[in-house]
């Protein structure tokens, strides 16, 4: 009999088309709740992605659930201890999308300390024929602060070294074998930063992390990046930090509530916004779908995983 899987958010068609070859998938949000509580006992795997939110109920409501497989690096929207609780394995996906998320915080970094985004608006608007474009702020040489120096923090700061930036960062330890200055309060990370990068995960103790003091210490000159997760940044304190010109500017392809995103974060140069795409290339998706259908067959056939999620190859 083929696995039951439940597809418990949005795939790309491609990993849902290979997955439906293989296995009986079911979409969770096509199912009526008496269809749901009926099927519930036969799903042995869920398929979720990076953004989505795994409950501890929804957990406890598959008595059969062996596995979890996350489309996607980040899997703090899966209540993991629920998942330990249960004896139920996680998947995610790291290393394949580094390269890419890195890419997009550097063009982020670039786009809005050169005002991309505005100088195009600029020529759009016709604004060419009245003079030149404003003049905007050096990148190379400058200051950037890297708050979380995992895969991704290093990967930013390989292709930050060719802009020959001074790189420092911040996380919970020390890590070994980094040798940029590690500085343990983020406020002080901040106020030495031109730009300040936030590549920490979006666990519940990173939440709200970059809060209004923090913004504060990065000060009218500095620029916040945030490739990560919308909940690592006290939002509401983001806009008012923009509004009031405590920092300089802000490139962001996360936010707390996505899709929707502030509108006073809209329509400013020195704002630039993505949706949730740092990942979002042929070849990196390509390689995550390969990687969730790794990880379910690995589990189909020996109940092994192939990427865990850090806790659970521990
Ligand atoms: C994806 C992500 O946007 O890897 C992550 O943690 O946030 C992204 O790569 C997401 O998982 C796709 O839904």
């Amino acid at each position: 009999m083929k696995t039951k899987i439940l597809k418990q958010a949005s795939l790309p068609d491609q990993l849902t088309e290979k997955l439906e070859l293989l296995y009986d998938i079911c979409e969770y949000d096509t199912l009526s709740a008496e269809t749901f509580a009926a099927l519930a006992k036969e799903f042995t795997v869920m398929i979720t992605n990076g953004e989505a939110v795994v409950t501890r109920e929804l957990i406890e409501s598959l008595p059969s659930l062996e596995m979890i497989a996350v489309f996607g690096v980040g899997y703090d929207g899966v209540d993991t201890a629920a998942a330990a609780d249960n004896h139920v394995a996680v998947s995610h996906t790291p290393g394949v999308l580094t390269d890419d998320v890195a890419d997009l915080a550097v063009g982020l970094m670039l786009a809005t300390s050169r005002q991309i985004v505005g100088a195009q608006k600029f020529i759009e608007a016709g604004g060419w024929k009245q003079g030149g474009f404003p003049w905007t702020r050096k990148v190379s040489g400058s200051r950037l602060g890297i708050i979380g120096m995992g895969r991704i923090g290093k990967a930013i700061a390989q292709r930050c070294e060719g802009f020959s930036m001074k790189i420092s960062y911040s996380d919970r330890i020390e890590i070994p074998g980094v040798d940029y200055p590690w500085v343990e309060d983020i406020c002080a990370l901040a106020a030495q930063s031109d730009f300040l990068m936030v590549c920490t995960p979006g666990t519940s103790e990173n939440k709200a992390l970059i809060d209004g003091p923090v913004l504060k210490a990065l000060g009218s000159d500095g620029v916040l990046i945030n490739i990560s997760r919308g909940s690592v940044v006290n939002e509401a304190a983001l806009v008012e930090a923009l509004t009031q010109g405590v920092i300089a500017g802000a490139g962001l392809d996360v936010f707390c509530d996505e899709p929707n995103v502030p509108v006073a974060l809209l329509h400013h140069n020195n704002v630039v916004v993505t949706p949730h795409m740092a990942s979002a290339t042929w070849s990196t998706r390509t390689a995550m779908s390969q990687l969730v259908l790794d990880n379910v067959a690995s589990w189909a056939e020996n109940k092994t995983l192939v990427t865990p999620i850090p806790e659970m190859s521990q």
